[in-house]
């Protein structure tokens, strides 16, 4: 197993050019990088599950940086693999490269994060969650929470990396539900990067900003998690003085909402990899995939975290 994984950040067969015939499927894989507890169990899910179906499997990290990934899928182009999958960074800027594989006739399936291009003939189909959605539930918990108080809630929000599909369909999922109460002001709006050391700073410069902070609204469990450091340093109580919603829902941010320090997190399933190796089976042997596949979710409060907790894959 291990020998047909390249190491993170390298590609192994670089610009052979020599595709080889043994019948298996080879899959180029390029993954963001390893900036969240999501993204390593999402790693962790296309490679078991690239062993279980028998598929031989190319993977590289790209350290969250677009031009990683584009160097990455033209060097699954030269080496002839059968399909490349990958989550793009951000939305915008992959036509030239998704072309060229085109042009190459290898496939291309998007996974866990959507391209904004135009062209949908670029991809064979996008599997992954419905982030607006995911950010209207946070809303929602929101909205609820507040029922019947009228003093202004003022909200701070840890915003995903900068032009990717979840922080851009988080933001405004969350901002459509709470627009409608204008007792709800976003008073600080910034990147935290998905990760929780830039979370812990962004959080740190928002506490000093702001003497009234009552709701942080984190786009990912990570950035929550920095967060709750920040809070605690400060001399308040995560989940008391500030409530916290996340996404996500990983084990690290469901003991914290198991624990009072998170309110309620808003799940995101990184189990994408069984899914994909079907789809890319299905896509070599010809057959028609539906263009979108949507991840099933659901969401937590603290009790139901403590019930689901000691189940948890991830
Ligand atoms: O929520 C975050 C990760 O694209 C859904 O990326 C993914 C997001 C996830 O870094 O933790």
């Amino acid at each position: 197993m291990v020998g047909t994984l390249s190491a993170c950040g390298g590609e192994s067969d670089a610009g052979s050019g020599d595709k080889k015939d043994d019948g298996k499927i080879t899959m180029g894989f390029a993954q963001v990088g390893a900036e969240s507890g999501w993204r390593t169990a999402n790693t962790k899910s296309i490679q078991e599950a690239a062993t279980a179906a028998g598929i031989d499997l190319k993977f590289s990290d790209a350290q969250q940086k677009q031009e990683n990934q584009i160097k990455a899928i033209r060097s699954y182009i030269a080496q002839k693999v059968d399909i490349i999958a990958f989550s793009p960074v951000v939305e915008s800027g992959w036509d030239t490269v998704l072309k060229e594989a085109k042009d190459a006739k290898i496939p291309v399936i998007l996974t866990d994060r959507a391209v904004d291009s135009k062209d949908t003939s670029l991809y064979k189909t996008f599997i992954g969650s419905d982030f607006v959605l995911e950010g209207k539930k946070a809303g929602e918990w929101l909205v609820k929470e507040y029922t019947g108080k009228t003093d202004t809630v003022n909200i701070v929000e840890l915003q995903g990396t900068t032009g990717s599909a979840p922080a851009n369909d988080r933001k405004s999922g969350f901002a459509d539900v709470i627009k409608a109460d204008p007792k709800f002001k976003v008073i600080a709006s910034q990147t935290g990067d998905f990760t929780r050391a830039k979370g812990k700073e962004v959080m740190e410069a928002f506490l000093k900003a702001n003497p009234k902070i009552d709701v942080l609204y984190a786009h990912n469990d990570d950035m929550g998690l920095g967060a709750i450091e920040a809070i605690v340093a400060a001399g308040k109580k995560p989940g008391v003085d500030i409530k916290i919603i996340t996404v996500d829902a990983v084990k690290d941010g469901m003991t914290a909402l198991a624990d009072g320090k998170i309110n309620y997190i808003v799940e995101c399933s990184p189990l994408l990899g069984p899914q994909l190796m079907d789809l890319a089976k299905k896509v070599i042997a010809g057959e028609t995939i539906p263009q979108r596949v949507l991840t099933e979710e659901t969401a937590f409060t603290p009790e139901q975290a403590k019930a689901a907790l000691p189940n948890r894959k991830y």
